[in-house]
């Protein structure tokens, strides 16, 4: 991505990391930036600063309405088991399809931007919730662009939602990269790379791997951070990861988010729906695809269903010995242990742990006693047994 860069602007990223405040940060991106020559090779990386220089100065925007009272926040707590943002190109039936899932109060108009803050609304899937939010169409350029960008940074999932009435495969295609440059992902990367930076210590640079570097040595990993003067971090490389991927990471996070995409309007040319479904699960063959219609509510009887998979979500009933199952589940990842489910009704249970109890699909006889790795299921029933 920026290799060759000098090392001028590479001393110039460290005062950018270490920036504290926006203002601060917004100032040492624009040093740096004026540092990095203009050519081809760096352009990924120029364009990247920009709009991240935008997010910046949006985000000093909006403490500023904060602080002299005006204008609504963008951030929305979560709520139920998972926060899924809605997202697609003006008028393609965002907020139509929320107000028929949920029982949001949003506004539906046939004219672009009618929504100008997101709403959050909540989808029923048997026993548990999911958070669906509307939100203003994702348009570069525009004033909510970085703000929609941040409320999908700290989302679980992505709802996209493409009109029959357009072209959902261009459409798709060009959402797709305007998230991609923007460091949110919709399929999981080969690899990734979590640099974690020390502050206090001097501990030099730490590498641990949970995977494979392709082309590239831990040593050849300190060169290049050293580079960026960066003398004390703790380096994660999950998957497949190229020293590219490593000097990308210096630079941004990339976080992946998966996808649901929903071709809607399908009513008015159904054949046209299923051509464009089809072309689309070629280009990403592994994220669902719903088509339906908002105004005629239907085709989304599955939505709760498909965003519990693809989420790969569990539930988990909690009981107390001798008492009645809680009514709600816990939810949790899959891959979960009976530690993931004691740490989530309360730290005491691990500290004071001393068995569980199973019920379900991961028993292997009902009631079988295991410890704190055991790996739980979905609708498995978890009794918790702690001393004194
Ligand atoms: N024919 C048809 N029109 C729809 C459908 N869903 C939404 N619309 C219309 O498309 C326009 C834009 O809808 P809206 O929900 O405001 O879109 P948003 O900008 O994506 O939030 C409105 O006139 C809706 O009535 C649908 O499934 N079929
Ligand atoms: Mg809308």
């Amino acid at each position: 991505m920026v290799t060759n860069l000098p090392a001028e602007a590479r001393a110039k990223w460290i005062k950018v990391m270490e920036a504290k405040t926006v203002e601060e940060k917004i100032r040492a991106l624009e040093e740096f930036l004026s540092a990095v020559p203009k050519h081809k090779g760096t352009a990924n990386l120029r364009l990247w600063a920009t709009r991240r220089l935008a997010e910046l100065k949006e985000e000093l925007e909006e403490k500023k309405r904060k602080k002299a009272g005006r204008g609504v926040s963008f951030f929305i707590e979560k709520e139920g088991a998972a926060q899924i943002i809605v997202v697609g190109p003006p008028n393609s039936g965002k907020s139509l399809l929320v107000k028929r899932l949920t029982n949001a109060k949003t506004v539906i108009a046939d004219y672009p931007f009618s929504t100008r803050r997101p709403v959050p609304g909540m989808l029923k899937y048997e026993d548990i919730f999911f958070q669906l939010i509307d939100t203003p169409p994702l348009v570069p350029g525009t004033s909510y662009f970085s703000r929609v960008i941040g409320l999908i940074r700290n989302s679980d999932s992505i709802l996209l939602v493409l009109s029959n009435d357009s072209d959902p495969v261009k459409d798709f295609v060009s959402l797709r990269n305007i998230l991609e440059e923007s460091g949110i992902l919709l399929y999981k990367p080969r690899g990734r790379v979590v640099i974690e930076r020390e502050r206090t210590g001097k501990v030099g640079i730490r590498v641990t791997l949970m995977g494979k570097l392709l082309d590239t040595t831990i040593d050849n990993i300190r060169k290049l951070l050293e580079s960026y003067h960066i003398y004390n971090a703790h380096v994660k490389i999950y998957g497949e990861v190229t020293l590219d991927d490593v000097e990308q990471a210096i630079f941004e996070n990339k976080t992946y988010k998966p996808c649901i995409i929903v071709i809607n309007k399908a009513e008015i040319d159904p054949e046209k729906a299923k051509k464009k479904a089809y072309e689309i699960h070629k280009l990403t063959p592994n994220t669902p695809i719903i088509i339906g219609s908002a105004k005629l509510n239907r085709g989304f009887e599955e939505l709760g269903k498909i965003i519990f998979k693809t989420l790969e979500l569990i539930r988990i009933y909690t009981k107390q010995p001798n008492g009645e199952v809680a009514e709600k589940p816990l939810v949790l990842k899959r891959g979960s242990t009976v530690y993931d489910v004691a740490m989530s009704i309360h730290r005491g249970f691990v500290e004071k742990f001393k068995y569980a109890r199973i019920w379900g699909p991961s028993a292997k006889y009902p009631g079988e006693r295991v410890g704190l790795d055991h790996i739980v299921m979905d609708k498995d029933i978890v009794e918790i047994h702690i001393r004194g």
